[in-house]
C-alpha cells in the first residue's frame, strides 16, 4: 500500500453497541436529540428527518448516530471481496453528461469493444488467483448482438465455474429488453441461464426526475431502473444499489433517492448494499461542477446508514474515495470496502488517482490500521474467511 496507514481511534470517540454520554449532550445541542432517540428505538427517519441531517454541519454528531447503527449491525466487522472488473465495451448511445468512460460510436476516439476471447481472457489471465467474482459494467453498446452477452457469461463461467458473475446495471438490462424485443424478465432469465449471480448497482444516478432529465435524460427513467430489480428480485437475483452524488442534485433529491430505494426495499428486500458513489469531474461535460468534499462524503454515507433501515450494508467503493477516507468511512456508517477490483476504467477515466488494484493483504491491513475486523465475503456476504 502506497499511503500511510490512518489510524482512528474508533473506541474513543464512539462507544460500542451505544452512543456516550458524551456523544448524547452532542446531539442534544445539535438539535437532533429527537433523532438520535428514533435511532436508539429502531424507528424509521422520515424524509423530513432525512433533510434535516443533510442541514446539519455537526459531522460528528451524523458519524456517532450513524456508528450506533453500523455496530449494532455489524460491530467491527468490514466486509470485502475479491473480484476483478472487466468493462468489455465502453461505446455507449446514452449521452450522460458525468460519464467520462463512453464514447458515442464505435470508431470515436478512445473506443473499444473486446472480442469475447479477449473478455475471457480477463478472467483466464487470473485462472490462479483466489478471486471469488467478476463484476461486468457496459456501455450500450448498439453494435453488439444478444448473444455477445449471453455468450460472454457462458464462456467465463465455462473457464472458472467457480467465480460469481455480478453483471449488466438496471440500464443495460432495459436497453436489452428493448433493443432484443425481449421483457425484463426475459432478459434475465436467460442471463440467469448463462450464467448471470447479481445485478450490481449502477445507472441509478438521481432518481428525481429534475435531476435525472439533466444528468442522463436518454437513459432509463427511475421508475424503469426500480422496476428492473423488482423483477431480478423475483427471479431470485440479489442485487446493489447506488446513488451518484455530488453532482447538479440538490440535498433533497438525494434524500428522495433514498427513500424510493427504502420502498422498494420493504416490497422485495432483495437488496444487499447501497453504494453512495463520489461525482468526478475530470473528462466529462460537468468538469466546471466541483468534486464533492471529504465531509460531503462523511454525512452522506452516514446519513445513508440511518435513512436506509432495511439494507444490510452500505458500501464505500474505495476506488472512488481513496483509501484514507474509506477508511475514515468505517467509523460513519460504512462496513463493506468493495474488493481488490482490478483494470478498473470507470473513475480512472473521470480522475481518479488511487491505485487500479489492492491485494487482499492491502485491503486487510487498511480495514485493521481503521481499528475494525476484515471479513473476505463472497458476493452474496458468505463468508469467505475472517482474517
Ligand atoms: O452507473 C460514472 C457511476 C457507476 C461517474 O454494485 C460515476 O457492487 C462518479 O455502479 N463520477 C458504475 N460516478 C459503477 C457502479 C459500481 C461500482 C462498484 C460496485 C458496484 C456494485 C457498482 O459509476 C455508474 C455511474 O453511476 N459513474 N461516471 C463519474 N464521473
Amino acid at each position: 500500500m502506497t499511503e500511510p496507514d490512518v489510524s482512528i481511534p474508533t473506541t474513543s470517540v464512539f462507544v460500542h453497541s451505544g452512543l456516550s454520554p458524551i456523544s448524547a449532550r452532542a446531539i442534544e445541542a445539535a438539535g437532533l436529540g429527537d433523532i438520535r432517540e428514533k435511532v436508539l428505538a429502531r424507528e424509521r427517519l422520515t424524509y423530513d428527518d432525512g433533510v434535516r441531517l443533510y442541514n446539519t454541519g455537526e459531522i460528528a454528531v451524523l458519524g456517532a448516530l450513524a456508528n450506533l447503527d453500523r455496530e449494532r449491525r455489524w460491530g467491527d466487522l468490514t466486509f470485502f471481496n475479491r473480484n476483478l472488473h472487466v468493462n468489455a465495451t465502453n461505446v455507449c448511445e446514452a449521452s450522460c453528461i458525468f460519464c467520462s468512460f463512453a464514447r458515442l460510436k464505435t470508431g470515436d476516439a478512445g473506443a473499444y469493444t473486446m472480442a469475447l476471447d479477449e473478455a475471457v481472457g480477463r478472467v483466464r489471465a487470473l485462472k490462479d488467483e483466489l478471486i471469488t467474482e467478476v463484476h461486468i459494467v457496459n456501455g450500450l453498446n448498439p453494435d453488439l448482438p444478444w448473444a455477445y452477452y449471453v455468450d460472454l457469461l457462458k464462456a467465463i463461467k465455462d473457464e472458472r465455474p467457480d467465480l460469481h458473475i455480478k453483471g449488466f446495471t438496471a440500464v443495460e438490462i432495459h436497453y436489452f429488453a428493448e433493443k432484443f424485443g425481449k421483457t425484463y424478465e426475459e432478459v434475465l432469465t436467460e442471463l440467469i441461464a448463462a450464467g448471470l449471480g447479481s445485478l450490481p448497482g449502477g445507472g441509478a444516478e438521481i432518481f428525481h426526475p429534475r435531476a435525472r432529465k439533466k444528468l442522463c435524460h436518454d437513459k432509463v427513467d427511475a421508475d424503469g431502473w426500480l422496476e428492473v430489480h423488482r423483477v431480478a428480485h423475483r427471479l431470485g437475483l440479489r442485487t446493489n444499489a447506488t446513488m451518484l452524488f455530488g453532482s447538479i442534485e440538490t440535498l433533497p433529491e438525494r434524500i428522495d433517492h433514498m427513500v424510493r430505494l427504502r420502498e422498494l426495499q420493504d416490497e422485495t428486500h432483495g437488496f444487499q448494499t447501497f453504494i453512495p458513489l463520489r461525482f468526478h469531474h475530470e473528462n466529462n461535460r460537468l468538469a466546471r461542477v466541483k468534486e464533492p468534499t471529504g465531509f460531503d462524503s462523511l454525512r452522506t454515507y452516514a446519513i445513508s446508514r440511518l435513512m436506509l433501515d432495511n439494507f444490510d450494508h452500505i458500501k464505500a467503493y474505495w476506488i472512488m474515495l481513496g483509501q484514507k477516507l474509506a477508511q475514515v468511512s468505517l467509523a460513519f456508517g460504512v462496513d463493506d470496502l468493495d474488493g481488490t477490483v482490478r483494470e478498473e476504467r470507470i473513475y480512472h477515466m473521470a480522475g481518479a488517482r488511487t491505485p487500479q488494484e489492492l491485494t487482499r493483504a492491502e485491503l486487510v491491513n487498511l480495514i485493521r490500521h481503521a481499528g475494525r475486523v476484515p471479513v473476505e465475503r463472497d458476493t452474496l456476504y458468505n463468508v469467505v474467511a475472517e482474517c
